[in-house]
């Protein structure tokens, strides 16, 4: 591994560390709790331990198969204490999720072949959009990558704007229209000029704020099927963004996107500041979605390509 590689990777796992406290702190107060005058891993144990993983937004479905996993390990191990609970739980979860090859992400890249590669970003309103495709287009930009952007979030003004303030911090253009402007002509200039410009990465905005579910659904096919006219595979990918201070509303979320819209990738942000981060545990567990992505604090650095056995080590990782 390069020097460079390593001082990255380090900063990596910092930010990390630091995105996943509120949610250790409160995660292993839980289970010292839960095993409060326990030496052994019983049944007692096992059902606080239950509790404790869906309280800490892991979700039911993930949670069970948690502890059956650990069920297992009891009645072939005989004796479990309790202050291996920690080791096991990490090796459980890393296995679980293990068993499919997803989430597997080192670095910020894309698919060779696809110029301009097209990513379109959706998801209901405030979840981090904007802030994402901000964070995406600095990645791909510090990589040499040509990227444009396109805010085909035309709902808000104040929306324009602000993908305006990205652009102008990462130094990438900008193809925008007025406010109430028809997102998909806006899809479709942004396309065009990006093949004119040669660009390799497109990165759409979209708006989440419609009346309904019906009329947002409409409108990214819409979008959707006017992109193809300039690049007839475009989207290459619809990045699902999901806000995982919400818990378990964001699985709610991405159970309703994916079954009304076609989603290729998952990105779940906001996990500083929160309680709630078991739930990219869970919801890497429940979708065949990958999380390709996850945010851990508001600055342009803070968005980090999700690796779930990095992910599932800063967890249980207890000395920092
Ligand atoms: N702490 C933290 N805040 C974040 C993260 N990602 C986004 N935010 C904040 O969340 C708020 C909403 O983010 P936006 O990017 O505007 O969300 P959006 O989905 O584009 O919202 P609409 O355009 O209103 O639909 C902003 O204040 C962001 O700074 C994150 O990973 N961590
Ligand atoms: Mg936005």
């Amino acid at each position: 591994m390069s020097l460079f590689k390593k001082i990255f990777s380090s900063e990596k796992k910092e930010t990390l560390d630091k995105g996943l406290e509120k949610t250790k702190t409160s995660f292993f107060s839980k289970l010292s709790k839960a095993v409060a005058g326990k030496s052994k891993v019983d049944d007692d144990v096992l059902d606080n331990l239950e509790e404790v993983l869906v309280t800490s937004d892991v979700g039911v479905g993930t949670t069970l198969k948690i502890i059956e996993r650990i069920e297992a390990r009891v009645s072939r191990d005989k004796y479990l204490g309790t202050d291996e609970l920690n080791t096991i739980l990490r090796e459980e979860i890393s296995g679980l999720l293990s068993e499919t090859n997803i989430g597997e992400g080192i670095e910020f890249l894309l698919p060779e072949g696809k110029k301009p590669y097209v990513i379109m970003v959706v998801g209901v309103n405030g979840v981090g959009k904007t802030t994402t495709i901000g964070k995406l287009a600095h990645q791909f930009k510090a990589q040499g990558l040509k990227v444009v952007l396109g805010a085909a979030d035309t709902f808000r003004a104040a929306a324009i704007d602000q993908l305006q303030v990205w652009a102008d911090r990462v130094s990438v253009p900008l193809v925008k229209q007025k406010m109430g402007s028809d997102p998909a002509s806006v899809a479709y200039d942004t396309l065009s000029s990006a093949v004119t410009q040669n660009a390799d990465v497109v990165l759409i905005d979209t708006a989440g704020r419609l009346h309904n579910k019906v009329n947002l659904m409409n409108e990214l096919g819409k979008v959707k099927r006017v992109m193809q006219k300039v690049v007839p595979d475009a989207p290459h990918e619809v990045l699902l963004v999901l806000d995982g201070s919400t818990g378990q509303n964001a699985f709610e979320q991405a159970k309703e996107f994916t079954k009304a819209t076609e989603v290729s990738s998952l990105a779940v942000t906001k996990l500083d500041g929160t309680a709630k981060g078991g739930v990219v545990i869970g919801i890497s567990d429940q979708f065949k979605i990958p999380v390709k992505y996850i945010g851990v604090g508001e600055g342009i650095e803070d968005l980090q390509v999700f690796n779930k056995l990095e992910f599932v080590d800063s967890f249980f990782n207890l000395s920092n």
